[in-house]
């Protein structure tokens, strides 16, 4: 009999690093894996305040070990990732990711397919071109480089300041924090209706290991070609 798909849900926030490389990995694995993954974007800052966490980087030996890291994991997971010389001005600034978050959510709400090439084009701005993430026009900018249509992308535009869109946004952090979310990215499993719940980009062998499917490293399909 056919496996049946495991439902994972992927809890992310555009301004977190570590989001993003779990992201690409998930994307690479979610034809090699009999997995559904659903894209559930988050308010990073919500949950940090509400389980008492707070960024790592304040921490100044943790943002320059987090520094050395992503360096270092840029090249292993084949991700095109440095940090922005004014990250730390870009995480404190108050509501950074909201307008992203929201807009994701609007996209959610009105293209799910859309949500992937989108949460990508943040991610290439923030992580690879150094630019602008936290306005409403750079929403615009990457849902144009997604190739979302026009008329989505306006009525997207248009909604990000919605209740039904702030509902929907605070809903999801909710649902993370209630999975013991106080980070990012969160990674949950639902092995024969219980939650797995794993925090990071660094838990994708047990993540196999519950799945019962094959760890092949972060470029599956490289792996495969040996
Ligand atoms: N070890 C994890 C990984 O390799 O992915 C670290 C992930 C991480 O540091 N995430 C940040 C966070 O939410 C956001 S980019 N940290 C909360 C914490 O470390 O308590």
């Amino acid at each position: 009999m056919a496996k049946v798909p495991v439902l994972i849900e992927f809890f992310y926030d555009i301004i977190s690093p570590y989001s993003y490389l779990a992201f690409e990995v998930l994307q690479r694995y979610k034809n090699v894996w009999r997995i559904d993954l659903r894209m559930k974007p988050m308010l990073l800052a919500g949950v940090m305040k509400n389980s008492g966490n707070s960024p790592p980087a304040v921490v100044p030996n943790k943002g320059v070990y987090m520094a050395q890291d992503l360096k270092r994991l840029q090249t292993y997971f084949q991700v095109p990732l440095t940090l922005p010389d004014n990250l730390m001005d870009i995480i404190m600034k108050k509501g950074s990711s909201l307008n992203a978050q929201r807009f994701l959510t609007a996209v959610n709400i009105q293209k799910p397919e859309y949500v992937e090439s989108i949460s990508r084009a943040f991610w290439l701005r923030l992580y690879k071109e150094h630019t602008d993430i936290t306005e409403v026009q750079s929403c615009k900018e990457a849902g144009e480089a997604a190739g979302l249509d026009q008329e989505t992308l306006e009525k997207c535009l248009k909604t990000i300041n919605d209740p039904q869109v702030k509902e929907r946004l605070k809903k999801c952090t909710e649902e993370a924090l209630n999975y013991g979310a106080f980070g990012a990215p969160m990674i949950v499993a639902h092995i024969k209706g219980k939650p797995e719940v794993f925090f990071g980009s660094d838990r994708f062998e047990l993540l196999a290991y519950v799945l019962g499917e094959q760890w092949l490293g972060p470029v599956p399909h490289a792996s495969s070609k040996l």
